[in-house]
């Protein structure tokens, strides 16, 4: 793992985090979509040698509505880059990390996307995002 690709901040609603990001801090939007399989809406900002992604939760019941109803707003994950995916993923196995599925979900932008259970990465929820030839995307 040699960079990060960006930061997952949970959000309870885009509209109003988005005119902090953009207006006070100076950031630029990339772009937003709606990852349904997550259960979420993102918007993706450059903060330059990293993106940030916010997640707003779409319904009551993804992975996002319930880490705001426990822990509130605030960062929710790391994501690395990765090329390989499923190499990547088995490596990892071998090493012992508990990995949340054994095969990649499609996340947003259409990278391949897996998570490391964050009870065996010390408390921090670790993506593997593997864009592809997808890099020079919009995201
Ligand atoms: N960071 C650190 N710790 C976290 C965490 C996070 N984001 N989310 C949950 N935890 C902690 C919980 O607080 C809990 O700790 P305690 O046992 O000390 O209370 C522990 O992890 C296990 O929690 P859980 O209740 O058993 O499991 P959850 O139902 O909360 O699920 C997780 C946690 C990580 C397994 C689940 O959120 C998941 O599968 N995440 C992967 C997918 C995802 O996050 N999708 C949204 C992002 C999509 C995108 O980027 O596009």
């Amino acid at each position: 793992m040699k960079k990060v690709d960006h930061i997952g901040i949970a959000v309870k609603d885009l509209t109003k985090a988005l005119p902090y990001y953009i207006d006070t801090l100076g950031l630029t939007l990339l772009g937003i979509e709606e990852v349904e399989n997550q259960k979420v809406k993102v918007a993706f900002l450059d903060a330059g040698n990293v993106k940030l992604e916010l997640l707003e939760p779409i319904g009551e019941d993804g992975a996002i509505a319930k880490f705001i109803e426990k822990r509130g707003e605030g960062i929710h994950h790391i994501a690395f880059g990765v090329t390989d995916i499923r190499s990547r993923m088995l490596e990892l196995k071998e090493k012992g990390v508990n990995l949340l599925q054994d095969e990649p979900n499609l996340g947003a932008g259409g990278a391949e996307v897996a998570f490391m259970h964050p009870k065996s990465s010390f408390g921090v929820l670790y993506e593997l995002c593997d864009k592809g030839d997808k890099e020079n995307g919009h995201l």
